[in-house]
């Protein structure tokens, strides 16, 4: 039987990177640090700080929530319900039971009730993770700045942070690789963006997750199979099961080296439907959606 490292209890779990095995107790004191040493070193957070956890049901937004808990931040949680049939109803569920067993107040927006349309009915050629995507981020970035939130966090993992770098590299997609790191400042109605889990692989966040009597949501979006992202990260996978270390070193020189793509600076003027930060004179979510009027999203005017 392997042995703690550190107090030669059953050991829990048995890392490659760093090289330890580690008993319950143990390796939960490992991944709370190693989420507030991501924090402090990025500088994610300051004082005074309004904080909302993106829940999804997932096991990456549930370590985030716990983690920050155990940590002792301060937050409330937003669920956005995307109407992709029952994947979208089991996930609104388990992420209410999630936030009720972590006493943390949890707002939910319904895409469908909100624009008519959940993302499993939108008819168009476009793959649905890219009206998908720019729809989680519109909303959640709206809730936060309608109701005073300046923080967002997400589960981003390293696993998704090094997929997506090796799909930007092999596409040389230099916008993205300028701009893509731990987080995202904030600015005139844009709410901060972190990413705790920055440093953990999904292996690191199943084990953590797994200490606590908390469920979680194990399937995967109907619409994420064959996404290009999953093969990147298996060969991630299999370079890191060979080569331990591997992908926290290439998320790291990445960012030391991140200056040689040159940053475009993007010019933002106001949606003229929203008021939101908008490229041209009408954003990308009011124009997908055809919106006519603002969507308000205040508290108790939902
Ligand atoms: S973007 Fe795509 Fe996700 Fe939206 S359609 Fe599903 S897989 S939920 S992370
Ligand atoms: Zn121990
Ligand atoms: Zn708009």
């Amino acid at each position: 039987m392997r042995r703690c490292k550190f107090c030669g209890g059953e050991a829990y779990i048995v890392m490659k990177s760093p090289k330890m095995a580690l008993c319950r107790e143990h390796y939960r004191e490992f991944v709370e640090r190693k989420i507030e040493r991501t924090i402090h070193h990025y500088k994610m957070l300051k004082e005074g700080d309004r904080i909302l956890v993106a829940v999804s049901g997932g096991k990456d937004a549930l370590a985030t929530a716990i983690g920050m808990k155990n940590l002792g931040y301060e937050f409330e949680c937003l669920h956005i319900n995307l109407g992709i049939g029952e994947h979208s109803e089991k996930s609104e569920k388990i992420s209410r039971e999630q936030c009720d067993k972590l006493g943390r107040k949890i707002h939910v927006l319904n895409l469908k009730e909100l624009v008519g349309m959940g993302i499993g009915e939108v008819r168009t050629r476009r793959a649905p993770c890219s009206y998908c995507g720019m729809t989680k981020r519109y909303l959640m970035n709206k809730f936060a700045v309608d109701n005073g939130f300046n923080v967002i966090a997400t589960g981003h993992n390293l696993d998704d942070e090094t997929a997506f770098l090796l799909g930007n590299l092999l596409h040389w997609n230099i916008n993205y690789l300028s701009r893509q790191g731990s987080m995202l400042p904030e600015s005139e109605k844009m709410a901060r963006r972190i990413k705790p889990l920055y440093e953990l692989t999904n292996e690191n966040i199943e084990y953590y997750v797994n200490l606590f009597d908390i469920p979680y949501l194990q399937e995967r979006c109907p619409y994420s199979q064959g996404a290009k992202s999953i093969l990147y990260g298996k060969v991630l996978n299999e370079i890191e099961e060979e080569s331990p270390g591997t992908k926290l070193n290439f998320v790291k020189g990445f960012l030391k080296n991140q200056g040689i793509f040159p940053r475009e600076e993007i010019e933002l003027r106001e949606c003229k439907i929203c008021g939101m930060p908008s490229l041209g004179e009408v954003c990308s979510f009011c124009r997908f959606w055809k919106l006519e009027d603002e969507l308000k999203l205040r508290e108790g005017k939902l």
